[in-house]
């Protein structure tokens, strides 16, 4: 069976000591639910911090722990009490934990906790290393271990990496205050598959990726060297029927009845989180003080049920928010409680299973209000929890990650409070069949996608990019590839090359001018010219391509298909395009290039170009993506296109392109040959169109349409030639 290894800060299981003895605690947590389903179909081994500090551990107890754990396939990485404050207390939970919350002025940094947090993460990889064999799948939880997946590609090339991120990945204009930041991308690079939540934080990600590395990502693959990874949102679910089913248990059943003595049919509001200043408590106060300012007639009528489980609480933000919060419970039930009526009722601590079960079941509405949440699940459990009934509602923030799976929610900005106290005041009018409806429309979902399925979903996509990484291998032009399409170029009768000419038949110049033909190039082109069609498909204008190739027997294509000669040397528009736009792109254009020092604007006949080929790459690449979003805008309904070719944005029309230009060749005839080349993303239009019997080879970039890869433009070349030869051997 093939062994899938887990990697989190913690265990999903807690050592303690009790009189001097190991106590051993398992935790039902939701990530230990859904990776259960995949124990079936694989090994399962699970590495993680056992919660017990090591100063508190002789040798020969770590030893006990360690033979004890393995038995279930976990493997402990033991810390110390110092490891712990600097790496989890210090930089997980000063540095990451408030920035990529949105809470940038709560970020603190250090070096020596940034160090610590190098350092445990090496830890975890060398245990990882310890266990690991080619073959296994990893795994990596989260933003305690956000270097680990470089780490351990360093150290085993060949193993598949994924990591999954828990809480949200903030926007770009945040996560670069990390002074860690490139460290960071590049630690998490190393995984062959980055999951998130939900779709927004992928963007994040990938802007960040392009913003501070330079790397270029289609459709969420990014080129990282020689490999690809896979960006992509994972929404992670709960063990729904957990839940759902939880009413059936007697004591949940016997607290409920309890409850609602209590309660004496007064409507019960309820929240549930650890106290952590993101989860937005204070404005969710605020806002219920406000609804009964305004709604007195709710007085006596309702009662606010709050859960606040205690975290990191040593740590000064906690404490203060702990004060605040304790004040602001006192406050409002001095202000508005009456002798028998005590309008929030406050707990600080965690509560067993079935009270929270029994919580849910009971509450009338769920508050679930953070200012920012990866995902939050106690959304999701309330809803399953309402299985039978479904006569709950749902007042969920929209900063939450899971506000973008349960629309029927109502949605809220934590931030408006009057906003927020309506909403509550709405909930407890809900007609009785809106909140039904709503209820099971969420539910159909949620017990659809749960966390069985979510954990299944990532290893599967895992277990793709994986077969794709080994496919890759396969794309590459070897020797046997080439002789083989030597072969079929020598056996076949009517040859159509179509060939790029940038970075496919010659490198890169500084300045486009410069990158000529040279004489070997002309002569090989000449003489492939006899034998097949030779076409020159680019996206130079008309007159530097005719200067160059004029004299030769070939078809040329100029500013990406606008214009066509054919091998007679007539020039002629492929179809009627015209130019009135450049007036007004044009100075935009210029202003980049004030802007950035190197580049230049090429006018051609159909479109204009920004290259920034001579750039910084890191400032070029930036003001690049700038560009690429302000044209977006512009030109979005005028029927034009902004791309992206290498190192450089180009605004053409929207119905000219290469795959266009390269239907009019490939319906000239009936070819029992199809040869096309290309290097960057033009070209990706040329090899979509191309019937499937077509050879068609990517130079350089390892993401394409194409059906193989080279690396360089001496790879083409070699090729042709080997072409040529063959047909000389043959005849
Ligand atoms: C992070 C991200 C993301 C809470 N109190 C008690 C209790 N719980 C359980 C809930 C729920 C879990 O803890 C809390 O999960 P959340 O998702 O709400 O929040 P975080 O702890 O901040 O988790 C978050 C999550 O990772 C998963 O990726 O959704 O955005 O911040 O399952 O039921 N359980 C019991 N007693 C309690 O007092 N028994």
């Amino acid at each position: 069976m093939r062994r899938l290894i887990i990697v989190s800060n913690r265990l999903p299981l807690t050592v303690s000591k009790r009189k001097g003895e190991l106590v051993f605690t398992r935790s039902a947590g939701g990530l230990a639910t859904g990776l259960g389903s995949i124990y079936r179909d694989f090994e399962s081994i699970w590495v993680g911090w056992p919660g017990i500090s090591k100063d508190e551990l002789s040798p020969s107890e770590e030893q006990e722990i360690s033979a004890k754990l393995k038995e279930e396939g976990f493997y402990p990485v033991f810390l110390t009490h110092d490891d712990v404050g600097l790496y989890y207390y210090g930089f997980c939970n000063k540095t990451i934990w408030p920035l990529f919350h949105y809470f940038y002025l709560y970020m603190e940094y250090d070096d020596a906790s940034y160090e610590a947090y190098r350092r445990i993460n090496q830890k975890f990889c060398e245990k990882v290393l310890e266990i690991a064999r080619d073959e296994d799948l990893i795994w990596v939880h989260d933003y305690h271990l956000m270097l680990l997946p470089e780490m351990l590609k360093k150290s085993m090339e060949d193993v598949v990496v994924g990591f999954f991120l828990h809480i949200p990945f903030p926007a770009f204009e945040v996560y670069r205050l990390l002074p860690t930041r490139v460290e960071i991308l590049k630690g998490l690079l190393g995984a062959d598959l980055i999951g998130f939540h939900i779709y927004d934080y992928v963007l994040h990600f990938l802007n960040s990726v392009t913003y501070l590395l330079g790397y270029e990502h289609t459709m969420g693959e990014i080129e990282v060297g020689n490999r690809i990874v896979k960006v992509d949102s994972f929404p992670m679910g709960i063990d729904y029927e957990r839940f759902a089913s939880s009413i059936e248990n007697r004591r949940v059943q016997r607290e409920l009845r309890r409850l609602k003595r209590q309660l004496d049919g007064k409507k019960l509001l309820l929240s549930v989180d650890r106290l952590d200043y993101t989860k937005g408590i204070l404005h969710r106060l605020e806002a219920y003080e406000l609804f009964l300012e305004r709604y007195p007639e709710y007085i006596e009528k309702v009662i606010l049920l709050m859960v606040a489980v205690p975290t990191r609480t040593g740590m000064e933000h906690y404490m203060d928010l702990r004060r605040e919060v304790e004040e602001t419970v006192g406050r409002i039930n001095g202000r508005f409680g009456t002798v028998g009526w005590t309008p929030i009722w406050y707990l600080y601590r965690s509560i067993p299973f079935e009270t929270l079960c029994t919580l849910y079941n009971a509450a009338d509405v769920a508050l679930v209000t953070p200012l920012r949440d990866g995902m939050n699940l106690v959304a999701k459990e309330y809803i399953a929890a309402k299985d039978r009934t479904r006569d709950g509602v749902l007042v969920l923030s929209e900063f939450a990650g899971a506000a973008k799976e349960m629309g029927e929610a109502i949605l809220v900005n934590p931030n408006d409070v009057l906003g927020l106290s309506e909403a509550i005041r709405a909930a407890l009018e809900m007609p009785r069949d809106e909140k039904l409806e709503r209820c099971a429309s969420m539910q159909e979902r949620l017990k659809r996608y749960t966390v069985k399925r979510w954990a299944n979903d990532f290893v599967e996509s895992l277990i793709k990019v994986e077969r794709k990484l080994k496919g890759l291998v396969l794309m590459k032009v070897n020797r046997f590839i080439l002789e083989d399409f030597a072969k079929r170029f020598a056996d076949a009768e009517k040859r159509l090359l179509l060939l790029d000419y940038d970075g496919t038949l010659v490198p890169f110049a500084e300045r486009p001018e410069r990158a000529l033909p040279d004489e070997e190039l002309l002569r090989l082109l000449s003489g492939l010219s006899n034998v097949s069609t030779v076409v020159i498909i680019s996206g130079r204008d008309r007159k530097v391509l005719e200067g160059w190739f004029g004299s030769l027997n070939v078809g040329l294509v100029a500013e990406h298909g606008a214009w066509i000669r054919e091998p007679s040397g007539d020039w002629h528009l492929l179809e009627p395009v015209s130019n009135h736009w450049m007036e007004q792109i044009r100075p935009i254009m210029e202003l980049f290039v004030d802007r950035t020092p190197g580049a230049f604007v090429e006018q051609k006949e159909f479109s204009l170009a920004w290259h920034y080929r001579r750039c910084d790459p890191k400032l070029g690449a930036v003001r690049a993506r700038e560009l690429k979003n302000t044209l977006s805008q512009l030109v979005f309904n005028l029927n034009l296109e902004v791309i992206e070719g290498n190192k450089v944005v180009e605004v053409r029309n929207a119905n000219i392109n290469k795959g266009r230009a390269a239907i009019h060749w490939v319906e000239k005839d009936a070819w029992d040959m199809i040869f096309s080349c290309g290097d960057d993303w033009t070209d990706e239009d040329m090899f979509s169109v191309l019937p499937d019997t077509a050879v068609t080879v990517k130079v350089g970039a390892l993401t394409t349409q194409a059906k193989y890869v080279v690396e360089s433009y001496a790879d083409v070349r070699k090729m042709l030639e080997s072409f040529l030869e063959r047909v000389a051997d043959e005849s």
